[in-house]
């Protein structure tokens, strides 16, 4: 481990010695187009902000106080806002005119001045961490550095994402991790200008949302013993659950909470047995795996009781998506229960997959009648589903292909691809994981809408997801192992246009970006493309 370490810094330290070319950029995700020019602005303690034009005032302020927090921390500089001004100063602007997507963006640094325009306020944010990539990785450090020079090349950038969905799911149902480390990780993603984290909050091992008219859905759902004797818990209270979609929304980034049904639920069943088949009693499953137990089909006050959560949840998340799961749930209980044969009979359905289908149904009729839209694993297609849902392709990419075609929008999440607990080096050195052998370059690879989607259907993939299940990862530090430095693959190829991407140069600016991750205190993995020596 140790000669591998001073390999790697003998490479960023040699990377570093060389004279600064203006096209040695490291930007991830690499913008959709850059000019290189002569020369580079230098932030001073005299440089300030303008906000120029009317339009979306008030935001941009906020989008100045952000990055003013930031750049005090590093520089120890407080910039002033102006309302005019051509030197020394950073000036930023909303341009409904700007010929980009709604969350592109130009920026041109001069060396008197850096001007941002964005097509609405969040291209203008997005500008803004393409600024903070130009200049030395130290910016991210969140204490003071004198010794440093806070120069910018110039350069002129047209950019916007190829895909309007950049997702991150995080796994809190096998291990909790705490609001801490979901704000470190928000920091991050907004950094690499990905905009929705899709919060997996419940399970078979565990339930961690509180909600106010079920508590034992916390008191008894958020707590488990292992076989080993270790005990698992953790849940988020109502309020710290505002926290995080404040802090996400600072951020651009739209949270998307997962409660899942009507399979991986026996953490929630648990704690109300009444709304499964069976009537328990369950205990909090302590491995891994499909659970048989599910929640009742033939029941009608199972679905009151899921309506009752979902709308509080649909209070919580001002988003408009809720996932409700639907994946892997197995039917034994089904084709047993007197309920729910009677419901396969009521409903006229072919039989218990029929039912499964039934089911997700009335869960979307719910949450379209409360103003949100349904988001779901693959297998809410299976027999059939109302056209408003989105799926999520996870099972390889033909479900997503085939929802396309009955014209539902799509989330690529391909297992294949797009599952980063999956270990990412030689077997031999990496600590054990859920699968082995899911390396950077292939991650890189991934092309969300390509070739195997008929060309007519691919603007129904909205774009693609990092999956960070948490069976194996039972530290925030392992968490983030696995997380980087995959994550920043998969940020570039949602960005980037397809023209653009090249593994190659996207190794090259990883170490700039590591640096930069190193002052966020990211314990990321070190991609070493020769494998272990
Ligand atoms: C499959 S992806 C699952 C998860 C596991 C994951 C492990 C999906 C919808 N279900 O429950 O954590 O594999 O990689």
């Amino acid at each position: 481990g140790g000669v591998i370490l001073v390999l790697f810094l003998m490479k960023v330290s040699e990377g570093r010695a060389r004279t600064m070319n203006n096209t040695d950029l490291s930007l991830i995700p690499l913008p959709k187009n850059i000019v290189y020019q002569k020369g580079y602005f230098e932030l001073t303690d005299e440089t300030s902000w303008v906000v120029m034009g009317e339009e979306s005032r008030e935001e941009l302020n906020k989008i100045v106080t952000y990055f003013n927090r930031k750049i005090q921390q590093s520089t120890g500089y407080v910039l002033s806002v102006k309302l005019f001004g051509n030197e020394n100063v950073i000036r930023i602007k909303v341009d409904k005119t700007l010929k980009l997507k709604d969350e592109g963006y130009r920026l041109e640094v001069s060396s008197g001045r850096i001007t941002v325009k964005g097509k609405t306020a969040q291209g203008v944010f997005y500008g803004i961490q393409t600024v903070m990539q130009l200049f030395p990785s130290q910016i991210e450090s969140n204490l003071k550095i004198e010794t440093i020079a806070w120069k910018a090349p110039c350069v002129i950038i047209n950019d916007e994402p190829v895909f309007p969905y950049r997702g991150m799911l995080l796994d809190v149902g096998r291990h909790f991790h705490s609001v801490e480390f979901i704000k470190k990780q928000l920091d991050i993603m907004a950094m690499l200008k990905m905009n929705r984290f899709h919060w997996h909050l419940t399970d078979d091992q565990l339930w961690t949302i509180e909600i106010k008219k079920y508590p034992r859905l916390t008191e008894v759902g958020a707590v488990r013993r292992n076989a080993d004797g270790t005990i698992h818990r953790g849940f988020y209270t109502q309020e710290q659950i505002k926290e995080v979609v404040a802090y996400a929304a600072e951020r651009y980034i739209t949270v998307i909470p997962e409660i899942e049904m009507p399979g991986h639920a026996l953490a929630a069943l648990t704690a109300y047995p009444e709304y499964s088949c069976t009537g328990g009693p369950f205990s909090i499953r302590n491995m891994w795996g499909v659970e048989e137990d599910v929640y009742c089909a033939g029941n009608d006050k199972t679905f009151e009781f899921l309506e009752n959560i979902l709308s509080e949840v649909a209070v919580l998340f001002p988003g408009k998506m809720i996932h409700i799961g639907g994946d892997e749930c197995p039917k034994d209980r089904w084709s047993v229960c007197p309920k729910c044969r009677k419901r396969i009979r009521d409903e006229n359905l072919k039989d218990v997959n029929g039912l499964q289908s039934y089911f997700i149904r009335r869960i979307e009729k719910f949450l379209l009648s409360h103003g949100k839209s349904m988001i779901g694993w693959d297998e809410i297609l299976e027999g059939g589903l109302a056209p408003s849902a989105t799926v999520m392709s996870w099972r390889g990419e033909k479900g997503g292909i085939t929802a396309a075609t009955m014209g539902h929008d799509v989330i690529m999440t391909p297992s294949k691809w797009m599952y980063i607990d999956a270990g990412q080096g030689a077997v031999e050195v990496e600590p054990i994981a859920i699968d082995v052998g899911k390396m950077l370059d292939s991650v890189y690879e991934y092309d969300p809408a390509s070739e195997k989607i008929p060309k007519e259907l691919r603007h129904h993939v909205l774009g693609a997801q990092a999956n960070m299940w948490t069976e194996y990862a039972t530290t925030p530090e392992y968490t983030e192992y696995l997380l980087y430095p995959r994550l920043l693959a998969v940020a570039e190829l949602n960005w980037t246009p397809k023209v653009k991407k090249n593994y190659d140069s996207f190794v090259q600016r990883l170490n700039g970006l590591l640096m930069r991750l190193d002052y966020h205190h990211v314990n990321y993995h070190i991609p070493l493309p020769e494998g272990p020596a």
